[in-house]
């Protein structure tokens, strides 16, 4: 019974340790490009890979961004960009959904629809020159696979810049392991008209995030040049980075070994009792 109750203890102290672990948090905020680089680049080496990207967004095998830009025009504003088109078309294991009607990436200067999603006064790229909005929705959920694959997959690590955060308390990120319990969320930084926020969390202690929630301001994109509402403050995102995508791991050797011992604990209490 000793036995039983100290292995009982040790697992229960580890799931509480692992639940108050924390992620190093990367934000800042400015008014171009330039200003948030420094915070992005140290979230790059935070979780590795290099700066030179490889093919579908690969750096050095330890981290997939996405930054939108070589999206073809055909899957860009007006038209939707499929959810798993960074899984299929361009595989880096990155899903989306949205309780909106879809995902849009912004047009490049020349085609038909404007640019910035019409609203170039209020919107500008960090990596020129797409953006990314769901539709009708400030809610994007990006979920993990095993890149080209439908094996379900977990990263250590996520960032996102997002453009033209006015409001408090109404951008931020959250990730969910793989029992969809919240283990991390953090605020974006409010800066002012047209500014860019990066906003990143890395695991410190071996936390596994299995989807990430996306909050983009309390608007909506409706369509190019048309909000849900005349008020309300409108976020936009561009880049996404993100650790490489790992395949879900069997539950940790010494759950499987706690799990033993306690089967032959109650089956030798079974024997006793038979006896
Ligand atoms: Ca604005
Ligand atoms: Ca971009
Ligand atoms: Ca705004």
């Amino acid at each position: 019974m000793m036995i039983r109750k100290s292995l009982l203890t040790t697992v229960l102290l580890f799931s509480v340790n692992v639940a108050q672990a924390g992620f190093m948090v990367f934000d800042s905020v400015g008014a171009d490009a330039a200003a948030i680089t420094p915070t992005r680049d140290a979230f790059r080496t935070a979780v590795g890979g290099g700066i030179t990207a490889g093919a579908d967004g690969s750096f050095g095998g330890l981290r997939r961004e996405i930054n939108w830009d070589g999206v073809p025009d055909i899957r860009a504003d007006p038209n939707l960009l499929p959810a798993d088109f960074f899984n299929v078309n361009s595989p880096r294991g990155a899903v989306f959904s949205t309780p909106g009607t879809g995902f849009m990436v912004s047009a490049n200067s020349g085609q038909a629809s404007p640019t910035l999603f019409g609203y170039p006064n209020d919107f500008q790229a960090f990596s020129a020159q797409r953006l990314f909005t769901a539709l009708n929705s400030s809610i994007t959920d990006v979920h993990f696979f095993v890149p080209g694959t439908t094996i379900a997959a977990t990263t250590s690590a996520f960032g996102v810049v997002l453009v033209d955060v006015e409001t408090a308390l109404a951008s931020k990120i959250e990730f969910f392991d793989r029992n969809n319990a919240l283990i991390f969320s953090q605020n974006a930084l409010v800066g002012s008209n047209q500014g860019l926020s990066f906003l990143g969390g890395v695991a410190n202690a071996g936390e596994r995030i299995s989807r990430v929630r996306i909050t983009s301001g309390i608007n909506t994109i409706v369509s190019n040049g048309v909000l849900g509402n005349p008020n309300d403050d409108v976020v936009v995102m561009d880049d996404f980075l993100y650790a490489e995508p790992a395949q879900v791991s069997e539950p940790p050797t010494f759950a499987l070994l706690a799990l033993g011992l306690l089967a032959v604990c109650v089956r030798r209490r079974s024997r006793k009792a038979v006896a």
